[in-house]
């Protein structure tokens, strides 16, 4: 039941007037995510008919090659947030080094690190893709965002959460009070509260890998693919297999029906491949505030000191029963 009178921006002013402690400007920061997204959630709905789909024929820092939505979605966050007197500094996949909104350092308290565009392959074949998005509080005053203020332990993120680009356009953040989902509607083009304070269950009975992988799993990952596939009906085995390949698709079915998604490192990719800044530490930050569990395999995400900032990290993510 979507609640038609919350709008993204009024359900924040209530959580506001509810806790105190809660950052000033949570409210424009999520309004100009929800800006950036619906400019992708236009471009999508209709990238089968202009010249979204394919490749750029350039190839980005990660040595992938840049999809026109890639290069879309960036875009869009960069015009959501130039001139808007809120992220200094924005990290991206798309985009090597830092980009510094100098308009914005006076008086922008924080720094934005996304992933514009998830899983843009399956753009090509009409799947969901999603945006990941991530800010921390500025912690310098300089006159950019310097490397210290980005390269940040996840659990000092101020709000993140990801946009899922599906048969609905899905908001879903946190700013560490629990976690709130809203859709769009495409009529009015507002995002409205459609799941409040979701909580993951403890325990699920899916399991989200891509198999292909099976023969460079340590041998730990080999070991719990077996025990989730044993024959116990009575306990609830065997889990059942879902993998979309879309990070952000895979996170959300595992946040609203529980289970575990796993992205390990293997001997192939150690760090595996997903990457800490802009996709783990969000996903694991949504992931705690939902009563779940985010880890690399050897500790928590939340945790992890980053050194750069397009670093990999493993990640097993979804009911903490499960992680
Ligand atoms: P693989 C998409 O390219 C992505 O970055 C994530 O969205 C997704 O979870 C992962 O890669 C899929 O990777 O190696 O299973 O195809």
């Amino acid at each position: 039941m979507i609640n038609r009178n919350i709008t993204l921006t009024r359900h924040i002013y209530i959580e506001q007037q509810a806790h105190s402690s809660a950052t000033g400007k949570l409210s424009a920061l999520l309004a100009q995510v929800g800006y950036a997204a619906k400019l992708v959630a236009q471009e999508i709905g209709s990238a089968g008919l202009g010249n979204l789909l394919g490749k750029t024929g350039e190839v980005n820092v990660q040595g992938e090659e840049v999809k026109r939505l890639d290069r879309f979605g960036n875009d869009a966050f960069i015009q959501a947030f130039g001139y808007s007197g809120l992220a200094c500094t924005m990290i991206s996949e798309e985009m090597e080094k830092p980009l510094h909104f100098p308009e914005n350092c006076k008086e922008g308290k924080y720094v934005l690190l996304v992933d514009p565009v998830d899983g843009s392959s399956n753009i090509d074949v009409n799947g969901p893709i999603g945006s990941i998005f991530s800010f921390y509080r500025r912690i310098e005053s300089k006159k950019h965002g310097t490397k210290a203020e980005l390269l940040r332990k996840g659990s000092e993120q101020i709000a993140a959460g990801y946009v899922l680009y599906g048969p609905s356009t899905m908001l879903v953040y946190t700013a560490g009070d629990g976690v709130h989902g809203f859709t769009l509607h495409p009529g009015i083009g507002e995002f409205l509260l459609s799941h409040e304070r979701i909580r993951m269950p403890k325990k699920g009975r899916v399991y989200s890998v891509n198999e292909g992988n099976a023969n460079r799993w340590k041998p730990e990952v080999r070991q719990f693919v077996n025990f989730v596939r044993q024959e116990d009906k009575n306990d609830g085995f065997p889990y059942s297999a879902r993998y979309i390949g879309s990070l952000v698709a895979d996170f959300h079915r595992t946040l609203l029906e529980g289970g575990v998604f796993l992205y390990p490192g293997n001997h192939d990719k150690p760090q595996g491949k997903l990457r800490l800044l802009y996709e783990c530490s969000p996903l694991a930050f949504v992931a705690e505030q939902a009563g779940g569990s985010a880890s690399t395999g050897t500790g928590r995400i939340l945790e992890v000191q980053p050194d750069s900032l397009h670093q990999r990290s493993p990640l097993i993510v979804g009911s903490s029963d499960d992680v």
